[in-house]
């Protein structure tokens, strides 16, 4: 058995993603070294490292989409395309020393808390064991790509491959290609398909609500600016963040008159990028604006327009060796699918199996939904702590603001550990509860509630996802270790 890091005081951050490097590098400006980074890839950056597709990009401006302890004068655009925002992440990692610090190509399977120790054994996909005083879960949300279960899928012999696992290889020059799915993923890359491919059909099963995006190029002299005075980078985020804050109501309330707003805005860029009526109904979704994630581009909607490509809309009866047949009994003959399914909701459930206090798995206690109190800590599991768990998601803003005050509160509690002795935290029971009935009860007055079918939502229709309110609440909520909600062991 070997320790995470140095021997004093192990900590284990899983996964090196925004959250793992953010967590790192906090660590870090607060003196302390004894942390092992886990990363079952072969490099940092977690989604950004996955998400290469064409046209793949954050949705939220990069001087928000960006940590705040490290931003950047230099992005090139409002919202920067993926491969700089690995190239982002990459130059924090190598700035602040993580590499040394990180055990590439190792995948934690297991986790075991040893109370008298007040320690986690971790166990690696190679029966290696680790022991670390504070596990911080940075495992992230959305990893593991959703294939569709359609039939005849396995008998296609063209090209198949889901968007988070792009083939560059592969030249979609002059063939005629599938997108199945109209998500976030989808909108980002069926703009870029259609401008390469002969021929380029779009299986759509639920439309979605698009907002203009108002993406500009940085020039070099804005660049050079913001580099020269920081407080106008700051002033950027923080004219973001705030009109998020104040437009987000539109977006997470189930306020009829918020939603129709959303709607309206939504019909009349509808309308400005396609111009046939009958396809424009077809493109309209029919759920409250907000119930599944809204959706931005300036391009998605107008690629529609192009005469290589078509929307189909009866749903997919079977895969067949060359192409795709719908329930109306047409056959599409492709080249090449793209999958754009979307990814296994990977915070309902633990990422492996998590053992705690008294032998309780953390998978028997989530067999009703995840839960957690601030969406970090889960009574039972001491030093225990997740970033982006249980309804921590935003359907308005930068996740990354939740993220922060996550990684700050996980810090105060370490601090606490180290400097009190403390064997453990264990976040009290009735506070978790409370917590939790606090939020779902909020949670019937959020727009996702309101009948669409989405990954927000668990099976029993249970939002166990995303936060029910403001990200500046949360964050205030969520920043501070309150010490009399744990329980606190010597
Ligand atoms: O996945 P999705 P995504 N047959 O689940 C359809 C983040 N993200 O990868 O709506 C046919 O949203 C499904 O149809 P329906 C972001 O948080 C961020 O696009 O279920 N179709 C839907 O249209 C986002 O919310 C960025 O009826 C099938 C689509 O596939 C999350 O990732 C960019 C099907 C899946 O949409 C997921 O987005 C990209 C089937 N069997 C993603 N199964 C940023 O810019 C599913 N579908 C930050």
């Amino acid at each position: 058995m070997s320790n995470a890091s140095s021997p004093d005081f192990p900590i284990a951050i899983i996964g090196a993603g925004f959250a793992g490097i953010g967590t790192a590098i906090q660590l870090k400006k607060a003196g302390i070294d004894s942390f092992t980074i886990f990363e079952r890839a072969s490099e940092v950056g977690g989604t950004w490292r996955d998400n290469t597709y064409p046209g793949a990009a954050c949705d939220v401006p990069s001087h928000a989409y960006s940590l705040s302890f490290e931003q950047s004068p230099t992005w090139s655009r409002r919202f920067a395309p993926s491969g700089e925002i690995q190239e982002y992440l990459l130059g924090i990692t190598d700035k602040w020393g993580l590499r040394k610090h990180t055990r590439f190509n190792t995948e934690i399977v297991d986790a075991r808390f040893d109370e008298p120790a007040g320690s986690w054994t971790l166990t690696t996909g190679e029966d290696e064991t680790f022991t670390a005083r504070v596990v911080v879960s940075c495992v992230g949300g959305l990893v593991d790509p959703s294939m569709p279960d359609i039939k005849g899928m396995q008998s296609f012999t063209g090209e198949l491959f889901h968007t988070a696992r792009w083939n560059h290889e592969y030249d979609l020059a002059g063939r005629r290609v599938a997108v199945i799915g109209t998500g976030a993923s989808a909108v980002q890359v069926v703009p870029e398909v259609a401008r390469e491919a002969a021929q380029l059909d779009v299986y759509q099963r639920t439309p979605a609500w698009v907002v203009p995006k108002h993406d500009k190029v940085y020039s070099e002299r804005y660049k050079r600016l913001l580099a020269r005075f920081p407080l106008l980078l700051r002033a950027s985020r923080f004219m973001i963040y705030w009109l998020s804050e104040l437009f987000g109501p539109i977006i997470f309330l189930d306020n009829e008159r918020l939603s129709k707003l959303g709607e309206k805005g939504s019909r009349a860029h509808l309308k400005a990028q396609v111009k046939d009526p009958v396809l424009r109904e077809k493109l309209t979704p029919n759920f409250q604006f907000g119930c599944k994630r809204m959706l931005i581009s300036d391009e998605y909607w107008a690629s529609f327009e192009r005469p290589n490509v078509e929307l189909v809309t009866d749903p997919i009866e079977e895969i067949k060796s060359g192409g795709i047949e719908t329930k109306d009994g047409t056959f599409r003959e492709v080249d090449a699918i793209i999958v754009a399914t979307g990814f296994a909701l990977g915070l309902a459930s633990a990422p492996f199996p998590i053992t705690g206090k008294g032998g309780q798995k953390l998978d028997d206690v989530w067999k009703d939904g995840a839960v957690a109190y601030k969406g970090m800590n889960v009574s039972g599991f001491p030093n225990w702590f997740i970033l982006m768990g249980p309804n921590t998601g935003p359907g308005h803003t930068s996740v990354l603001v939740y993220t922060e005050a996550q990684i700050a509160h996980t810090l105060a509690a370490i601090k606490k550990l180290r400097n009190e002795g403390l064997r453990y935290v264990d976040v009290r029971q009735d506070v978790q509860d409370r917590y939790n009935e606090g939020l779902q009860k909020r949670m019937k007055h959020m727009v996702w509630s309101t009948g669409c079918n989405s990954w927000y939502l668990s099976d029993d229709g249970s939002n166990h996802s995303l936060y029910p309110g403001f990200a500046a609440e949360y964050a205030l909520r969520a920043r501070a270790f309150k010490v009399r909600d744990y329980e606190l062991v010597a």
